[in-house]
């Protein structure tokens, strides 16, 4: 069991932040992200485990890893899947490990399409629109739970 483990999963084009879009997306990478929730999660007393993927069943099994392992929770930033995906929806339904949907932006101020989230609608809660630091506090919540 990894009951003090927090799985961090991002998905599509997660892996290009930092080299475009800063104006939406930041500067920081996503290596960059992980490194500084590895020190807050060491002082919190947690582990973080991050991952990126651009492939959406990839992060259903980590959904599905995360129960099986007995991770705290998941920090999900599921990218475009989050506006498409119902089988991430059904897996998010089908484990009871708390899962916190994260967005470097807000996904409510920009087009319509992004309105809509099949992880919100599954999800513990949502942090989103605070840039890297959505991660951090999504980290936060995870911790308190
Ligand atoms: O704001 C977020 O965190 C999003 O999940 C990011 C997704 C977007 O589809 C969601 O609506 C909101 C897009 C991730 C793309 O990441 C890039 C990073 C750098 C350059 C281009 C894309």
């Amino acid at each position: 069991m990894a009951e003090n483990m927090i799985y961090v999963l991002n998905g599509p084009n997660l892996n290009l932040l930092g080299t475009r879009e800063p104006a939406i997306y930041g500067s920081d990478t996503l290596d960059d992200i992980a490194g500084r929730l590895e020190d807050r999660a060491s002082a919190l007393g947690l582990e973080v485990d991050v991952r990126q993927s651009n492939h959406e069943g990839h992060l259903v099994d980590w959904l599905h890893e995360a129960q099986a392992e007995g991770a705290k929770a998941v920090l999900l930033n599921a990218g475009a899947y989050t506006h498409t995906s119902i089988a991430l929806h059904d897996a998010i339904k089908a484990i009871r490990t708390p899962v916190i949907e994260v967005h470097l932006s807000n996904p409510h101020t920009r087009e319509e399409f992004r309105h809509l989230s099949y992880v919100g609608q599954a999800a513990k809660g949502t942090i989103a629109g605070f840039g890297a630091l959505s991660y951090l506090l999504a980290l936060e919540a995870a911790a308190a739970l």
